[in-house]
């Protein structure tokens, strides 16, 4: 159906306020005039020289604990969480803040290509964004000292394949990785400083950031949905399911399977290695199964659903978990190694 009319632009955006001297007096500051009451609805309207409007409603109460209950609590709740307005010079913006001693709540950071950001809160807790928009021949951010570039580091162990899992989905998703060795025999990822990053005491480990993450798949999700764009996570909550079923599948029957197996043979490991070909030949048929009538485990496309069930599928050999008897997988091995940005590890070609 046709839009009756097309939306130009904002007019105003409303803020409840619970304090109606201190709420004008906190926006006068940044640079609003009060311009009009509107004494029935218990608001006024604001404005800046260059024509930006807010609505204070003076009819808020006060919330305790001073928390803004759209942002704070831990249960979130729908609604409009903020306005963001547009400044020329964020720096000299956050210069004038620390000034006039208002907390900046975020300190400038770019928030997509298009923009940094900063955040403070008025006196009632209500969220301001102010944003400086970016062009190309203006990029403020590289230089700051106040904005800390990390690199993606994975502390990782060549021979592990829940650690290749993750090399192999950023090769194929084109995202950069600092890989860190770990000293396995060493027992370096029982110590620390990694055991204070994964009280498990097992890699891989993913730091992006402030960001640190354990478990392969989750890492999967993590990168996937952060850096690896729609066709690695997808949006849709079915289909988001649909690649949790196989992400599960190779942290539970592939774990105990297949890699349980190749841990007996190859490293030595104390574990039932009945209960592995058991649970490997099961498993497998399953798989097969599904691929006999699918080229990819879900979505029929390549997802971090293949990333995490390949790496132990296709270096079970060495566990003596063969695919001699699964023709389907096999297929799908091929497929996978041919992807684009395919990397390999060691037992796999
Ligand atoms: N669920 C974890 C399992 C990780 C895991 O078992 N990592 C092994 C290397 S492949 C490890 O660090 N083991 C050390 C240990 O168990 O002591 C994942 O998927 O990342």
């Amino acid at each position: 159906m046709k839009q009756p009319q097309s939306i130009r632009h904002y007019d105003h955006i409303g803020i409840r306020v619970s304090d109606r001297q201190q709420a004008v007096a906190f926006y006068e500051q940044l640079g609003f005039r009060e311009m009009r009451r509107f004494d029935k609805y218990e608001a006024n309207e604001m404005e800046t020289p260059d024509g930006v409007r807010i609505n204070l409603i003076f009819n808020a109460t006060r919330v305790l604990h001073n928390r803004n209950i759209l942002l704070d609590e831990p249960v979130k709740l729908p609604g409009v969480t903020h306005a963001a307005f547009v400044v020329d010079d964020l720096y000299a913006l956050k210069g004038w803040l620390e000034q006039a001693g208002i907390t900046i709540t975020e300190g400038i950071h770019p928030i997509g290509p298009r923009r940094i950001a900063l955040f403070i809160r008025d006196p009632d807790r209500n969220v301001l964004e102010f944003n400086q928009l970016l062009t190309e021949t203006k990029i403020p951010f590289e230089t700051p000292e106040s904005v800390e570039v990390y690199p993606m580091k994975l502390y990782d162990l060549e021979v592990s394949g829940n650690c290749y899992k993750v090399r192999l989905f950023a090769a194929l998703a084109g995202i950069e990785l600092a890989l860190e060795p770990v000293d396995f025999a060493a027992g370096a990822h029982k110590q620390s400083p990694l055991i204070d990053l994964n009280p498990w005491g097992e890699v891989p480990v993913l730091v992006d950031g402030d960001i640190v993450l354990r478990d392969s798949q989750a890492i999967l999700v993590y990168l996937a949905r952060q850096y690896g764009g729609h066709q690695w996570w997808p949006d849709g909550a079915a289909q988001q399911a649909e690649v949790m079923q196989w992400l599960s599948t190779a942290a539970n029957e592939i774990q105990h399977g297949p890699n349980s197996a190749r841990l007996i043979k190859k490293f030595g490991l104390p574990l039932d290695k009945e209960s592995a070909m058991n649970v490997s030949t099961r498993v497998l048929q399953l798989i097969d199964r599904h691929l006999s009538s699918h080229n990819w485990l879900a979505l029929g496309r390549p997802t971090i659903a293949d990333c995490a069930v390949f790496p132990y599928v296709a270096v079970g050999w060495e566990g003596d978990v063969t695919l001699e008897q699964y023709p389907a997988i096999q297929a799908w091995v091929e497929r996978i190694k041919a992807l684009p940005g395919y990397i390999a590890m060691p037992g796999i070609d």
